[in-house]
């Protein structure tokens, strides 16, 4: 009988995010509705990206395809598709999206109480070969709707009410946490809906993989540089770690929150700040990390005290297994002790 209890009581993402919204009491239901408006946002990105090859959608954005249309790139059109669906849930009031240079502020007819940060689809690079690649996003409540501006979204990460990652791999996979652990739900194309298939994600304490691009080991600081040292050849006997690093965020954190492990993109000479942006890359990701029982920390802190004045600011990022990031702590720490 469990298995015709498994097919009949299905939990899809809706009825997870009620059950755990109804443990609020003031819930009125707007965060529900505005997550539903999230997932329509990805059924159709989904849809978009496995249709790419034939559809020719990932031609460059200002071509026309066959009917003479102006084509779109994807990440182009997974950003309207976004924007649009957030501003008509109306339970957004400011959009900050890794697209678009300013933010958006929602008329105030359609505003709601929370501030949205994303990447539509981040990794869009990947998208020519196949690789899996990903929409990220954050979910803030404003401080103040009345007097709504950018320094309502500029809040370090530990505020955040809930973050999540879509992937578009041989699975669409949607990874979630509103505050009381993580999620995961695999998008069944027969139903069109988000079924329950990872329910309360932890990351293993201490992983056998790490991640991060070996060609910028030249412009490494000390500290990272003599943490890939130690995976490559531990002093202490034990086997050398395995490198993965398939150059699309959504996909390695993915993998590292799944398999354990430590994903690391740190500072170096070339982007002394590093690459991925705090606001809808690593603040997301990071808080997905520390609910599932990991850390995510920059070099100098813990990754979601970090208080951003810019909404495209980057930072350094290492985040994963809670006793791997630890050691990297240390190596940071003891760098801090010898300056
Ligand atoms: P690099 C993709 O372009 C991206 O923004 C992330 O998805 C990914 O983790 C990172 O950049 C890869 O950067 O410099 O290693 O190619």
């Amino acid at each position: 009988h469990a298995a015709d209890a498994l097919r009949t009581d299905l939990m899809t993402i809706t009825r997870h995010v009620l059950n755990e919204q109804t443990k609020h009491a003031e819930s009125r239901g707007d965060f529900t509705i505005l997550l539903s408006h999230i997932v329509l946002g990805c059924k159709f990105v989904c849809s978009a990206v496995n249709k790419a090859g034939l559809a020719k959608l990932i031609g460059l954005a200002g071509e026309t395809n066959v009917q003479g249309e102006e084509q779109k790139k994807l990440d182009v059109l997974s950003n309207e598709v976004f924007v649009k669906a957030l501003i008509s849930s109306g339970r957004t009031c400011i959009l900050v999206s890794e697209e678009d240079e300013e933010a958006t502020f929602v008329d105030p007819a359609l505003r709601g109480k929370y501030c949205v940060v994303f990447d539509p689809l981040d990794g869009s690079s990947n998208i020519d070969c196949g690789v899996s690649i990903g929409t990220i996003f954050g979910i803030y409540m404003v401080k103040d709707k009345n007097e709504v501006t950018i320094n309502n979204v500029l809040q370090p990460g530990k505020n955040m009410l809930a973050a999540g990652y879509c992937m578009y791999g041989s699975s669409c996979t949607l990874v979630l946490s509103s505050g009381n652990g993580v999620n995961g739900f695999t998008l069944d194309p027969s139903l069109g809906e988000f079924i329950l298939t990872h329910p309360n994600i932890k990351i293993p304490k201490k992983g056998k993989i790490y991640s991060v691009n070996e060609g910028n080991a030249k412009n490494w600081d000390g500290p990272t540089a003599k943490f890939v040292e130690k995976c490559k050849f531990p002093k202490d006997g034990s086997s050398p770690k395995s490198l993965r690093y398939i150059g699309s965020m959504v996909a390695d954190v993915h993998r590292t929150l799944l398999y354990g492990g430590i994903f690391l993109y740190p500072a170096d000479k070339k982007s002394p700040t590093g690459k991925l942006r705090v606001l809808y890359e690593v603040f997301p990701m990071s808080f997905l990390m520390e609910q599932a029982g990991g850390q995510a920390f920059t070099g100098t802190q813990r990754a979601l005290d970090l208080v951003p004045t810019k909404i495209h600011q980057r930072s350094p990022i290492f985040l994963g297994s809670y006793d791997d990031v630890e050691e990297i702590k240390s190596l940071y720490a003891a760098e801090e002790c010898n300056a």
